[in-house]
């Protein structure tokens, strides 16, 4: 689903380590009988390897890209690093101050920049971009984040996204496909 976050992580993370991908877009209001098949949840993400192995939960879809393809590691080497990128996953909401690097895991962007992101692009659409105005660092890492040629690419248009919301909210089943 084009407007789902955490949907989002899984993109950013294929974009961000060049894995060629085809995307199947879900409409969550009407969804498919096949579906089911895929996730028993109904949730999305859902990765679907070339083998016909089927991943969900969108932190698990990520890892597994990173762990599976060549190119750029985006979690962490060190083991105790590693920990720590999912300890703050966990709790992102409170560790937003306790940072004196541009991105989350250090001076590049890594993994856990990527699976916050989802919510920060939401702010503008949200109309609640204004309380990042006593937030410095966080403004720098909003800069930084989207100059990010995945972020780029997974990026939507607050106006479309808006208008998306506003027929998600009345249960249409024409939000999912809004803009297409
Ligand atoms: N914990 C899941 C959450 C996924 C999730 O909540 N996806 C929403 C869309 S943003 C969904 O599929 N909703 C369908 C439904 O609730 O029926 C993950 O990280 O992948």
């Amino acid at each position: 689903m084009r407007f789902c976050p955490y949907a989002q992580r899984t993109r950013l993370v294929l974009r961000a380590k060049g894995i060629s991908h085809e995307v199947v877009n879900i409409n969550l209001k009407n969804k498919p009988d096949w579906f089911f098949e895929k996730n028993p949840f109904g949730l999305v993400p859902v990765l679907e390897t070339s083998k016909g192995q089927l991943i969900c939960e969108s932190p698990i879809t990520c890892e597994y890209l990173d762990e599976a393809f060549p190119g750029k590691k985006l979690m962490p080497s060190d083991p105790y690093e590693r920990a720590l990128q999912r300890m703050l996953l966990e709790s992102f909401s409170k560790i937003l101050s306790k940072r004196n690097t541009v991105f989350y895991g250090g001076n590049s962007i890594s993994m856990l920049d990527y699976m916050i992101w989802p919510w920060f692009e939401r702010l503008e659409p949200f109309q609640v971009k204004d309380a990042l105005n006593h937030a410095p660092k966080l403004q720098r890492w909003m800069k930084a984040m989207k100059e990010d040629p995945a972020v780029k690419a997974t990026m939507t248009d607050p106006q479309i996204y808006k208008n998306y919301l506003q027929l998600y909210l009345v249960n249409s089943p024409e939000a999912c496909d809004y803009g297409l």
